[in-house]
């Protein structure tokens, strides 16, 4: 059976949320990464991740690490209702897949960090500016495209809707206020109702 390695507050969220969607049974390894007691700095877990960070994924021996390259590859193993099914889809996943991984998460992980999550003493409003301002050029991109089509699948809500909704859920756990984005914020918020998201979320919040 799948084994997800990582506590559901931390990336590992994203991947207990698509074995959900996907139907796909698995057993969970809440890895903790708490400064206190870090398991994923233990050498049993660093043997199967080498950058000691989660999560990682063990499918029957496949062992993955890297959130976007295990959520595609589970997808694709366990024929997730969610994959494209032509190759023209899946160019448009691994699109959406690839902006959001490079363009958009580094800026909205800054911006949390420098906002809400360090210590106010570590906080640094410069720091903060400068990523926000990233950030934003960026949402831009994805609210024209849903003032193109409903979904960044196209008609349906699709593995690429996914990749984008599983890393922005973090502005929904920040309440970063996106009200700017009308199209994008709605589309959100009905990415983290769905059922499955909303089972996954149970886990951390
Ligand atoms: N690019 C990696 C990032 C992994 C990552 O930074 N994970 C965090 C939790 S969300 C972690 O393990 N932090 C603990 C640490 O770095 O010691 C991925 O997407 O899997």
């Amino acid at each position: 059976m799948l084994k997800i390695y990582g506590q559901a507050r931390s990336r590992a969220f994203r991947v207990i949320w698509l074995a959900k969607e996907s139907n796909i049974p698995y057993e969970h390894i809440p890895v903790s990464i708490t400064a206190d007691k870090p398991e994923c700095k233990e050498p049993w877990y660093v043997a199967l991740n080498p950058n000691a960070r989660v999560p990682t994924v063990d499918d029957d021996g496949v062992v993955v690490w890297e959130t976007s390259a295990i959520n595609l590859y589970l997808a694709e193993q366990h024929k997730s209702p969610l994959y494209p099914a032509t190759p023209a889809g899946r160019a448009q996943m691994l699109q959406w897949a690839f902006f959001t991984s490079n363009d958009v998460e580094p800026p909205m992980i800054t911006l949390y960090q420098h906002r809400a999550l360090f210590p106010p003493e570590k906080r640094n409003p410069a720091i903060a500016e400068a990523a926000e301002a990233q950030l934003l050029a960026r949402l831009k991109t994805f609210e024209e495209q849903l003032n193109k089509t409903p979904y960044f699948g196209g008609a349906s809500w699709n593995m690429a809707d996914f990749m984008v909704a599983s890393v922005l859920y973090t502005l929904t756990a920040m309440k970063y206020d996106l009200s700017k984005f009308p199209k994008l914020n709605a589309w959100l918020q009905a990415s983290i109702e769905r059922p499955a998201a909303k089972e996954a979320r149970k886990l951390r919040e």
